[in-house]
């Protein structure tokens, strides 16, 4: 049974600036969700964004208000054996907060593998794989300082597959930039960017015909969220292929883009999807009308990271790799083990629920003190 549920907002800076379209940032605030059962085993979740209103419409500040003042006290009391059934009660008492909902059903599933001894990919149907590829994004707004910092992940074999985040320059300085760092780094080195929405649609139609001159495999949600047409238009007009990434969260989502004819891949995130389940329910989705699936991060830390590996674990085909490396960009972390990166991916535990321990140390110094 639950007897106490905590939650602590983390603020730890990251190892260098990362620029988006929207937002620079120089730290990242994490929400840590303890949920106790009344044999005393914890289970952790984490609920995460970037730069606090500026990506999505939850912040680290709502997602611990929102589950401290609504998810805790229902939850209280309630048995761990069917985390689905509990998830589905709090979907229909409260709308939204995906993110707070995926930190809570991390934090449940997290328990309840400790409580039985298996992995939380045995609770979603055991793991297909146990290494998936990760790629590195290079965000630092220097064309330069992105070449050097390829160079050094290809050399020590930690990624050999680059996102790009543009959108805050011109389509022509933006190109360039690209363009100059595919150039140094070869046909070897799959590149794909990220504009986070920033482009109309004839800007991407520019961007996209240079960049797929320039050798780039992947345009990530070139165009606004909702505008769903555009991005239908551009991934049959170039070769270069399109991804969804902010314009799908959920299955209902991915089903309504899959409709209107849409034909390259989608950026599942358990974030968006409010939780594991929800960002497998999308993948089946978008498995059954051929688009492709990639394993999305919102630069969660370790906890969010391992969450989402043990989802996408259980996926058999991630055609389009995963960008799981927010622990990376992170100066330190709170959980006593980090994860392993290696051989351009990461590999996912298989001991007890998500496989981490919090580092209480680490949490005491990191964590917001009011
Ligand atoms: C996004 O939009 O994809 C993922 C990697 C990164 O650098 O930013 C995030 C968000
Ligand atoms: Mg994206």
């Amino acid at each position: 049974m639950i007897t106490q549920i905590q939650t602590y907002i983390v603020d730890i800076p990251t190892i260098r600036p990362h620029k988006l379209s929207m937002t620079s940032m120089a730290v990242q605030s994490m929400v840590i969700v303890r949920i106790t059962d009344s044999e005393g085993r914890q289970g952790i979740g984490e609920g995460t964004t970037i730069g606090g209103l500026a990506y999505g419409p939850e912040s680290p500040e709502s997602i611990k208000t929102n589950i401290d003042s609504y998810f805790a006290p229902y939850l209280k009391g309630n048995s761990v054996d069917n985390p689905r059934a509990l998830m589905n009660q709090l979907n229909t008492l409260f709308r939204g907060n995906g993110l707070a909902k995926s930190a809570v059903q991390t934090a449940l599933l997290d328990l309840r593998g400790q409580q039985l001894g298996v992995p939380v990919s045995s609770l979603l149907g055991g793991a297909c794989h146990a290494h998936l590829p990760c790629l590195w994004v290079l965000a630092s707004g220097n064309t330069d300082k992105d070449i050097y910092e390829a160079k050094k992940m290809i050399a020590e074999r930690r990624h050999n597959i680059f996102k790009l985040k543009i959108g805050s320059r011109s389509v022509r300085d933006d190109v360039a930039h690209v363009a100059a760092i595919k150039a140094a780094l070869g046909d070897s080195v799959s590149i794909r960017v990220d504009v986070n929405q920033a482009w109309t649609e004839s800007q991407a139609a520019l961007g996209m015909a240079a960049l797929q001159e320039a050798g780039i495999d992947w345009v990530e949600q070139p165009t606004p969220a909702k505008d769903y047409a555009s991005l239908v238009r551009l991934a049959n007009k170039f070769n270069i292929g399109v991804m969804a990434d902010e314009s799908v969260a959920d299955s209902a989502d991915c089903f309504d883009l899959a409709a209107r004819g849409f034909t390259g891949s989608v950026a599942l995130k358990i974030g968006k999807a409010g939780g594991l389940f929800g960002a497998l329910d999308a993948a089946a989705v978008c498995s059954a009308a051929g688009v492709g699936l990639y394993g999305g991060t919102l630069l969660e830390g370790t906890i969010g990271t391992v969450a989402a590996l043990h989802a996408w674990s259980t996926l058999p085909a991630i055609e389009a790799s995963t960008e799981m490396f927010g622990p990376l960009l992170q100066r330190d972390d709170i959980v006593k083990t980090p994860l392993n990166y290696h051989e351009f991916g990461v590999d996912i535990p298989a001991t007890p629920g998500l496989g981490v321990e919090l580092d209480e140390d680490k949490l005491r110094e990191y964590a917001r003190k009011n």
